[in-house]
């Protein structure tokens, strides 16, 4: 039975329900029983898979399709009405194209199944900030991860009332054909359809693309920004929480960073980081002139691999109950495992294929975009405040990438402007979190290459146009935990230890400490890193050193030069969309550089 007489939810619902033809709807009103019930029907049907309920309470084990496991860029497409409005980075097709196209594969698709219609909001219930969506899937994976992920249900519905203001989102698995799979979005139209795919982020519709690309476009018109960004709190010992926020493209240590746990000569002073969020952040401009961020998610959906009692303690803990893992390996006693849990890789195990696994194989048992879905509550650092209706404000911004060589540890970018063209200029190395060649350079302004719902060139005037309007802006800096020695090493031993370099930013947000300029902005002085009590690692028996810190600082203007032309390739393809600022910031750069 409907949960709402909102006509154009009911409307939405039923115009769905007659293209793809379900033998039912049911609405998800997100009570336990529900729930359960839908947990018990998917256990069934092999959907999913019940785990150790005495190690893993409330856990499931849930396998993708082997050729749908991780986003798909190269299908994913900005529906606006103007190609120009969708802008060069963006995959563009003409509304009624799409459409038409979309019917056709949606005709009849939910025959012999179930449509859900999940009512979900990002953002806490009864936050102004939040925004209310309603998706509709055929897959039970989706419903129980939503739940996961948002808060949905009953309360939802009744939060909308009879608004129209709503995301309209349509899944459904088809036949999960890889050539007719895609991730449409329609921005003028308020509306998202994904087909093909049953892969988190082509299908949990309020993540990437309600939160990045339709809130991004929906920032644009009402002054706000949605970004790929965690967000963490810094208690210092004598209680002031300093609020940082950081873009980082995927797989690139947001859910590590926003986690972390510093190193024990800071602990033992009483500095500690409270997770606010992992993945996603909306911005808006306080009356007190500064920005303040709230997470619209209500859980994580993490990278499995690499997670460790080692790398990210509390990561592991959220996953300890209530979790759906996807693509990891399954044991013999019903557990999971990845690579780089542990260095005890279990016999007798199925792979992330459902094949029986020989860890001596040399395949990994795990896909490398294997995730966990948890929720934020679990967290044993989350902050107490992670749900304030109106955020935390932010004293600093934090870009960073994957990079080998190039950018150095950490620089301050000298205003906002300065830094907005930061922010445009990340460039990473590609990850296993979307299909296609893993390791490639390219450009990523602000981690949001692949989910800005608008035209980037007007994106970044938008950027601009909120500092003008920020009277005590956060302070922005880039950052890079990846560079590699000639022997491909990391040179940096990062997670915990990236506290030394947040540490750093605080003090640079509280007027603590000086700074080095150069050409690219300024870098700490070799002093200012604390590498105080600083573990061995890499080479065995070699301190971390004042050398070594004075190396990673190191800005190598030869390598800036090289990144210069692709910067300018990407810059021209947005043309008079290109905000003349950031071509001056360009141009103000290279004059540096070739001065240094
Ligand atoms: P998405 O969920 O895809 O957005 O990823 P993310 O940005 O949250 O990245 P995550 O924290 O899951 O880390 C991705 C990978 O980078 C994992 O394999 C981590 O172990 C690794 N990683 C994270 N932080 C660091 C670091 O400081 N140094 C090094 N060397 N690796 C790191
Ligand atoms: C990312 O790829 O940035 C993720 C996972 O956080 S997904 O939800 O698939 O986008
Ligand atoms: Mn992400």
């Amino acid at each position: 039975m409907a949960l709402t007489t909102n006509k154009m939810v009911l409307h939405f619902v039923d115009e769905m329900k007659q293209l793809a033809n379900p033998n039912n709807v049911i609405w998800i009103d997100g009570s336990h029983e529900q729930l359960e019930a839908l947990r018990q029907e998917a256990c069934s049907t092999g959907e999913l898979i019940k785990l150790n309920q005495e190690k893993l309470p409330g856990c499931y084990y849930h396998r993708s399709a082997i050729d749908d496991v991780a986003r798909v860029e190269d299908r994913t497409f900005i529906c606006s009405k103007n190609e120009i409005d969708a802008g060069p980075s963006n995959n563009w097709m003409a509304p009624e194209k799409a459409y038409a196209m979309a019917k056709d594969i949606y005709k009849d698709a939910m025959k012999g199944r179930t449509m859900y219609v999940v009512p979900f909001s990002m953002g806490p219930i009864g936050s102004p900030f939040s925004k209310v969506g309603v998706e509709l899937t055929d897959s039970i994976y989706v419903v129980l991860s939503m739940d996961i992920m948002t808060r949905i249900g009953q309360r939802v519905l009744d939060m909308l009332d009879d608004s129209n203001d709503f995301v309209r989102g349509m899944h459904s698995k088809c036949a999960l054909d890889a050539q007719k799979r895609y991730i449409l979005h329609f921005p003028e139209d308020n509306t998202i359809w994904s087909m093909n795919s049953g892969y988190g982020g082509n299908v949990l519709l309020g993540k990437k693309c309600f939160a990045l690309r339709m809130a991004s476009f929906q920032g644009k018109q009402e002054g706000w920004l949605a970004e790929h960004m965690l967000i963490i709190g810094i208690e210092s010992p004598d209680g002031e929480v300093t609020y940082i926020a950081g873009a980082f493209p995927s797989q690139c240590g947001k859910t590590n960073l926003a986690m972390l746990i510093p190193p024990e000569y800071y602990r033992k002073k009483g500095y500690k980081v409270w997770t606010v969020g992992d993945d996603i952040a909306w911005l808006r401009i306080g009356d007190d002139g500064r920005l303040w961020a709230i997470n619209p998610e209500n859980g994580f959906f993490g990278v499995a691999p690499g997670t460790s009692m080692k790398s990210n303690p509390n990561a592991l803990e959220s996953t300890k109950k209530n979790t759906i893992f996807t693509n990891v390996v399954l044991t013999k006693d019903n557990t999971v495992w990845w690579e780089g849990m542990d260095d005890n890789p279990p016999r007798g195990a199925l792979d992330w294929k459902g094949n029986p696994w020989d860890p001596d194989s040399g395949e990994p048992g795990a896909h490398p975009n294997a995730r966990f879905t948890s929720p934020a509550k679990n967290c044993p650092c989350i902050a107490s405040n992670w749900e304030d209706p109106k955020g935390v404000p932010l004293s600093a911004i934090i870009f960073g990438g994957r990079r080998a060589k190039v950018a150095p540890l950490v620089y301050q970018s000298r205003d906002w402007q300065h830094g907005v063209f930061v922010g445009s200029i990340v460039a990473s190395e590609t990850t296993a979190a979307a299909t296609g060649k893993t390791g490639v350079l390219r450009i990523d302004p602000f981690a949001m290459l692949p989910f800005c719902g608008y035209n980037m060139g007007d994106y970044w005037q938008h950027w601009l146009d909120m500092g003008k309007a920020l009277s005590n802006p956060p302070k922005i800096f880039n950052v890079n935990w990846f560079r590699l020695d000639d022997g491909g090493n990391f040179i940096w031993p990062g997670f915990g230890d990236n506290f030394r370099v947040i540490d750093w930013i605080v003090r640079r947000c509280k007027g603590e400490v000086d700074a080095r300029e150069t050409a690219i902005g300024y870098t700490p002085r070799t002093k200012d890193i604390n590498i105080e009590d600083m573990e061995y690692y890499i080479h065995p028996g070699r301190r971390f050193n004042i050398d070594a810190v004075r190396a990673i600082l190191s800005v190598g203007s030869v390598y800036w030069k090289e990144i210069l032309p692709p910067v300018k390739a990407f810059y021209a393809q947005f043309e008079d969309r290109l905000p003349k600022e950031l071509a001056e910031e360009l141009l103000q750069l290279e004059l540096r550089l070739w001065l240094v």
